[in-house]
């Protein structure tokens, strides 16, 4: 009698541990570095663009030397609604618009220099383009950015003190002004020849000490406090290292932003591949532009990139875990010329029809490990669309394998990974397999996933894929897995 209620007692106590464990699974440990709401928020646009549009476009240069009459800017029948429809239609969420660039020339009519629109013929000196275009970034429900030069080769200060209090002035014209802007970006190109207000000289400036970045960074947030801002070393975009518009194959959102001077280019290779031990989360931003030049020149009006270059860099920006900043320089007329719409929409169409059909529908998924076997991580929550669950493995489960199984063999040559980037970022190198005439083959050998990783493998024709975590810094979370098949209108370029 005493023992039987014994073990009523233990079986009691064991049903409310079990209990327990059931209700409430223990998360994933976090990193040490993981991003913040809004750096996913950014991340989770993936694309957006540059609007390069000012003196350049009616001089036919890339950089202005600050000495062009405003009277030269002059479009003839500028639309801003326009470049947003192209933007929107190209998938683009945000526009960021040169409101000065390095000749000094200002888009909007600032009370601290009359070197700018106000001077010119557009709208008699009435116009203001930063508001007229962020009216239209938002009606079209995009976010609207601005460039903000710090160099400029029209200012007679350039190099001392009051061209610093200068450039503060009119920052805090553009994001007080305007309503809600998203992004400021900080170039880095800095000092040399100029106008300089006459001096017509070569003025050259300490990259490491000149800017007050810091206090600049601190006026940006204190003026709008969501805004995310651009530079070599963030704090919260990066440059990726090349205007080619690529990110490493090795690809960390984590840099060490202190080790950055704005400006040096001996940090390129840095950017381009980021930091697995970096102390800050800071987004990549690949740039470049859809033409040889940033500016509109119409000798480039046959040389727009082709669909199949801007497909070869979605996947090496987008594919590997950054942003593509794609620019599209309005012409004379103050529009985005055809040649520039029609490439554009063939490779928005691509990737679409590319992105469209995921493979992994009806498939079976197991794994080698299941976090506490719990259904919180199970395998099943790679192939949701839900981007909050996800598979992890147990605490210090560094190395794992996923097995994904169907009835009858499909055609793939696409595959999309992607970690669940709040824990921060972990898996350092996997490799893929198919299975084929009785055994695996591995046909993708790869190293950081991140936010998203895009594979281009040849076709392959099988019932049987094997995806092998091989090295993490932290246990394995995964949240998405993908399997398509390209468009016939993605052609290899190689
Ligand atoms: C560079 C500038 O010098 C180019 O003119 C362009 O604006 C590009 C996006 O950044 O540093």
């Amino acid at each position: 009698m005493q023992l039987g209620l014994a073990k009523v007692i233990v079986i009691a106590m064991l049903l409310g541990i079990a209990a327990c464990t059931s209700v409430e699974p223990q998360d994933i440990r976090p990193n040490k570095v993981v991003p913040s709401e809004t750096s996913i928020a950014y991340q989770e646009m993936e694309m957006v663009g540059f609007i390069h549009f000012s003196i350049n476009t009616f001089t036919d240069k890339e950089w202005g030397y600050g000495n062009e009459s405003p009277a030269l800017f002059n479009p003839t029948d500028l639309d801003v609604n326009q470049w947003a429809e192209v933007a929107k239609a190209a998938g683009l969420k945000e526009l960021i618009l040169t409101a000065k660039h390095h000749d000094g020339f200002c888009l909007w009519p600032s009370q601290y220099t009359d070197y700018s629109i106000k001077n010119s013929p557009y709208k008699n000196g009435q116009g203001d383009i930063v508001k007229e275009f962020v009216e239209a970034c938002r009606k079209h429900g995009l976010k609207a950015g601005l460039y903000l030069s710090p160099w400029d080769r029209h200012h007679a200060d350039y190099g001392s003190e009051a061209y610093i209090t200068y450039y503060k002035n009119q920052l805090k014209e553009l994001l007080t002004q305007y309503g809600k802007i998203n992004e400021i970006w900080f170039d880095g190109a800095n000092g040399g020849d100029g106008y300089y207000g006459g001096a017509l000289e070569m003025r050259r400036i300490d990259a490491k000490t000149y800017y007050p970045w810091q206090e600049i960074v601190a006026l940006a947030k204190t003026y709008q406090p969501n805004i995310q801002v651009f530079s070599d070393a963030g704090p919260d975009i990066h440059w990726i290292g090349n205007e080619k518009g690529f990110a490493g194959f090795t690809f960390w959102s984590t840099i060490t932003a202190d080790s950055i001077v704005i400006g040096d280019i001996s940090t390129q290779s840095y950017l381009n591949r980021g930091d697995p031990k970096g102390e800050n989360w800071i987004v990549g931003q690949c740039d470049v532009s859809i033409r040889p030049g940033w500016f509109y020149h119409k000798s480039q009006d046959s040389l727009v990139k082709s669909p199949e270059q801007l497909i070869d860099i979605y996947y090496k920006s987008v594919g590997r875990n950054a942003v593509l900043l794609l620019n599209l320089p309005p012409d004379r007329r103050g529009q985005i010329h055809d040649n520039d719409i029609a490439t554009l929409t063939q490779f928005k169409q691509t990737i679409d029809q590319t992105f469209a059909q995921d493979l992994t529908k009806g498939v079976k998924a197991t794994a080698s490990n299941v976090r506490q076997n719990h259904s919180k991580f199970a395998i099943d929550n790679v192939l949701d669309n839900n981007k909050h669950t996800y598979w992890a493995t147990d605490d210090d489960v560094t190395s794992a394998n996923i097995i994904l199984q169907w009835h009858k063999p499909i055609t793939f040559d696409r595959i999309l990974l992607q970690e669940p980037i709040r824990f921060g970022q972990r898996i350092s190198r996997f490799e893929v397999d198919i299975w084929e005439l009785g055994k695996w083959k591995t046909v993708f050998q790869g190293t950081t996933i991140g936010y998203k990783r895009l594979l281009k493998i040849p076709m392959q024709h099988t019932n049987k894929l094997r995806i092998r975590v091989l090295e993490a810094n932290n246990t394995i979370a995964i949240s998405k897995i993908g399997l398509f098949k390209a468009a016939e209108e993605e052609k290899e370029l190689l």
